[in-house]
């Protein structure tokens, strides 16, 4: 982690480790997750990486070089299959995301991200950097404490604790250059943690939803 990007997480330690060590987390690396919160997961999350994908597009156009265009051309050509991934193990698992309706917290966040684009490229990169550094710790503290060498998530497992994806992030630290980050860019930073948070209580809760869409009659 470069200089900003350290800054970054250190200003928000706390709810950094709650997110990081959040009981989802913990309950996928211990095999205990409930069928229905992992359910929730998947259809929330594809959801969450088919917005994500049009706001990394937006920040390509905002981008200042070519050297951030290279890395961040990276990160959304690894989104195709990624989102493959997403399709292939809903449809395993008999479900789809045709007329899923998002939880309100994972629309506020992909809303959020959208919206932060507004706030120009310095602000969104730190929303960037937040949301990929998020899913890698989270993911490689399931690598690490996995109960079970087989586990059943090992494909998420594998797309964020693999090396290229940890390279991937520290190279988006490292577009985040040195020195204190600005005030708007800890905020927004800090407004990543707790979305990443909300999005796991919407997912994990027993009190969650059903998974069918509601259907909004006339
Ligand atoms: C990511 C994600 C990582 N898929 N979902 C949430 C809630 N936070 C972060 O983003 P990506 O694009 O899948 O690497």
């Amino acid at each position: 982690m470069t200089g900003r990007a350290k800054q970054l997480v250190a200003g928000e330690a706390a709810l950094w480790a709650r997110s990081v060590e959040h009981p989802f987390v913990m309950a996928t690396a211990e095999n205990t997750l409930p069928e229905g919160a992992f359910h929730r997961w998947l259809l929330a999350d594809h959801r969450f990486v088919v917005e994500f994908r049009r706001f990394l597009a937006g920040l390509i156009t905002l981008a200042p070089d070519e050297p951030a265009r290279d890395v961040l051309a990276g990160g959304l050509t690894a989104l195709t299959p990624e989102l493959a991934l997403f399709r292939t193990q809903l449809a395993d698992r008999g479900l789809s995301p045709e007329g899923y309706e998002p939880d309100p917290a994972c629309l506020a966040y992909t809303s959020f991200l959208l919206a932060s684009l507004y706030n120009g490229y310095d602000v969104a990169l730190a929303v960037l950097y937040g949301v990929e550094k998020a899913y890698l710790d989270a993911w490689t503290a399931v690598r690490e404490r996995a109960v079970v060498a087989n586990s059943p998530y090992r494909s998420f497992i594998d797309n964020w604790s693999a090396p290229v994806f940890a390279s991937y992030v520290d190279e988006l630290g490292e577009l985040l250059g040195t020195g204190a980050p600005s005030p708007a860019q800890q905020r927004a930073f800090g407004e990543v943690v707790r979305f990443e948070l909300l999005f796991w209580d919407s997912v994990h809760a027993a009190s969650a939803g059903p998974l069918s869409p509601r259907k909004w009659t006339t």
